[in-house]
């Protein structure tokens, strides 16, 4: 896998990478992307009418067991060298924003230190009304239990449609987003707002944005790189490129 030598060189002098993953970057860990037709039980939900506050309050077991699904397959996942490659390049530049959309935890796991979570953390669980931390326990798997302080019922600490980002997460995203030299977008459809528009943010600052994905086609233009490809195959080839 070859790369513009003008992309090479912006790597090698950049003061500070900031990177947006989505749900692509932890495919070839095995955990299916929202894009994938949702498997078996849930093929006739869209993550969409599944992701929200109204359907769990609908339907609190329905979406309970959805994510009690995707959190098995999430503590069964490894990290794949798309996410050790980026806590590779995390240690090679002065400075480092990760950005995720993604609620698996891998990056951390993977050992990235600068990591952002836009969307929460599936492997964390808070009360829906109280917000106070819930501690999971095996016992919990049936249904959702009830909040120890006010009785409310405890739901996956993660960002839903129709609920505002972290306020912190969101403006340090956007703070790097507008400060950094190279902005990388992997592994995302882009379809999720305001997440979706933190390249437009970079390209706008006049940083160099790079994507990466199956489903773009190769090619460069001034300041701006299309690399058509998967997470855990181009990142590895464009870390030893850069950085030997
Ligand atoms: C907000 C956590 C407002 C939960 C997620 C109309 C009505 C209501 C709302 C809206 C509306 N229009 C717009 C909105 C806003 C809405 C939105 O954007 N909706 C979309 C559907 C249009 N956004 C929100 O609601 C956000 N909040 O706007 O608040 C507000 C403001 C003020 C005050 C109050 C409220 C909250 C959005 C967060 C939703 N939560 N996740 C959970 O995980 O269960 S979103 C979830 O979906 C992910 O986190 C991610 O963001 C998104 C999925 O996108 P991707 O990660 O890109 O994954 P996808 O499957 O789509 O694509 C995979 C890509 O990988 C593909 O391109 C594929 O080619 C590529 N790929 C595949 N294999 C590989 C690969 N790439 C590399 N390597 C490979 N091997
Ligand atoms: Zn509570």
């Amino acid at each position: 896998m070859n790369f513009a030598p003008a992309l090479i060189q912006a790597l090698r002098s950049a003061r500070h990478i900031a990177v947006l993953t989505g749900a692509g970057v932890s495919a070839e860990s095995g955990l299916p992307t929202f894009r994938d037709v949702q498997t078996g039980l849930w093929s006739q939900f869209r993550p969409e009418d599944l992701a929200t506050p109204e359907a769990f309050q609908r339907n609190p077991k329905l979406v309970w067991d959805w994510y009690a699904w995707r959190r098995s397959l999430v503590e069964r996942a490894q990290p794949n060298p798309g996410h050790l490659m980026l806590a590779e390049m995390e240690r090679r530049v002065p400075q480092f924003t990760l950005i995720t959309q993604n609620v698996d935890g891998l990056h951390q796991l993977a050992g990235s230190r600068n990591v952002i979570e836009l969307h929460g953390n599936i492997r964390r669980y808070k009360c829906f009304d109280c917000q106070a931390p819930y501690a999971l326990d095996d016992a919990d798997w049936e249904a959702p239990p009830r909040c120890p302080h006010c009785g409310g019922l405890i739901r996956p600490d993660v960002v839903w449609f129709g609920e505002s980002l972290p306020t912190q997460a969101y403006w340090a995203a956007l703070e790097a987003a507008q400060g950094c030299d190279v902005f990388f977008s992997i592994g995302t459809s882009g379809r999720v707002e305001p997440a979706a528009s933190l390249p437009r943010v970079a390209r706008r600052a006049r940083a160099t944005v790079v994507t990466i994905n199956p489903d773009v086609e190769t090619h460069s233009e001034s300041h701006s790189y299309a690399i058509h490809g998967k997470a855990g195959e181009v990142l590895p080839a464009l870390v030893r490129a850069a950085w030997g």
